[in-house]
């Protein structure tokens, strides 16, 4: 039987001779794990990784020598953006990864399950997005490298737990931890701005586990202070209820659009498009499928789900989500 491993996987292989730890190689490894499609055909390529993860973990039981702060992580980004998640202890951030990836992170009631990142691809219609779980940030504890991911991400995701009554302090405290490294974060809808004192990120609060009691009154009391400053979203990462909405809001969170491209005559493929970043024209459409196309473009003709149907545009048309075009050079 084939294996028919996605192309993902490949790529993040291919990381794998770019790292140096064996912390590193750990969670490259387990990414690839949580890659491989899980059926007869993979049953030995799962082995052979499940082997060199065990492996590489008993070494790092044996030497617990490495300095806490030589520790550094860096995901190459992977996929249509790179979103990470933080938050308080048990708020569920590693459990909503597992709910919408195929990824395995360790979960458990009390904190500090999660000790360092975990990268893992969640599909979302017919593009793959990284998520990144990370340890909690509480005022005593956030490690270097955790605000360099922070910094890196394209994207955040705040989780907070619902049937905590403190929700809303263990948030702040999150905030201010950041700020403190000059991280402070927006609004999905809002624009950066441009001024240079902190790093703007966009950011999704997310209120966890809303099918335990008294979500409700906690989350008006978030709302409440929250003021309208942000607009969160309630989901519960063990039932599954939210999570295709939240899916909808990480991608507009990512501030991108998916364009497809069309050869003259031909049907466009609808399972593989170029994401590009909001706002971007005709020009960097032809940029992006080939170097040389955006300096030889004459117009373009576009489809859309509503405006266009195979219309003429010039080179500086903004292209929206989900526009299909024919680039005629
Ligand atoms: N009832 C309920 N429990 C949840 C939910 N999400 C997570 N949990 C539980 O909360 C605890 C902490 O979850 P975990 O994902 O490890 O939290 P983390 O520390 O933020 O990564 C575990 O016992 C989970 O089973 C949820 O939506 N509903
Ligand atoms: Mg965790």
């Amino acid at each position: 039987m084939p294996a028919n491993l996605p192309p993902q996987y490949f790529e993040t292989e291919r990381k794998l001779k770019t790292v140096k730890t064996p912390q590193e190689k750990r969670i490259i490894l387990e990414e690839l794990l949580s890659l491989v499609p899980k059926h007869k055909g993979t049953e030995k390529l799962q082995a052979l990784l499940k082997t060199k993860i065990a492996k590489l973990k008993s070494a790092a039981q044996k030497k617990p020598t490495i300095a806490k702060h030589a520790l550094s992580f860096h995901f190459e980004k992977t996929g249509a953006g790179q979103v990470i998640l933080i938050g308080p202890p048990n708020a569920g951030k590693s459990m909503l990864v597992k709910s919408l990836s195929n990824a395995n992170p360790e979960i458990a009631d009390y904190p500090f399950t999660t000790r360092t990142p975990y990268p893992a691809m969640m599909q979302y219609e017919n593009i793959q997005i990284q998520l990144i779980d990370t340890p909690p940030i509480t005022p005593e504890y956030m490690e270097v490298w955790h605000y360099e991911l922070v910094k890196e991400a394209d994207g955040i995701l705040l989780l907070l737990d619902l049937s905590s009554s403190g929700l809303v302090d263990t948030m702040q405290a999150v905030l201010d931890r950041l700020k403190e490294k000059k991280i402070e974060l927006i609004d999905e809808d809002r624009t950066i701005p441009a001024e240079v004192p902190f790093f703007y990120k966009r950011t999704l609060i997310v209120a966890n586990k809303r099918d335990l009691k008294p979500a409700e009154e906690n989350y008006d009391v978030l709302k409440k202070a929250l003021e309208s400053k942000f607009s969160p979203i309630s989901v519960s990462a063990n039932s599954g209820d939210g999570l295709e909405y939240l899916k909808k809001r990480i991608f507009s969170m990512l501030h991108i659009i998916r364009v497809y491209s069309k050869i003259p005559g031909k049907k466009a493929d609808f399972n593989d498009p170029y994401t590009l970043k909001k706002g971007s024209s005709v020009t960097t459409m032809a940029r992006t499928v080939h170097k040389d196309f955006a300096q030889n473009l004459k117009y373009a003709r576009i489809w859309s789900k509503t405006k266009y149907q195979g219309q003429k545009v010039n080179r500086n048309h903004i292209l929206e989500d989900e526009d299909v075009i024919e680039l005629h050079i």
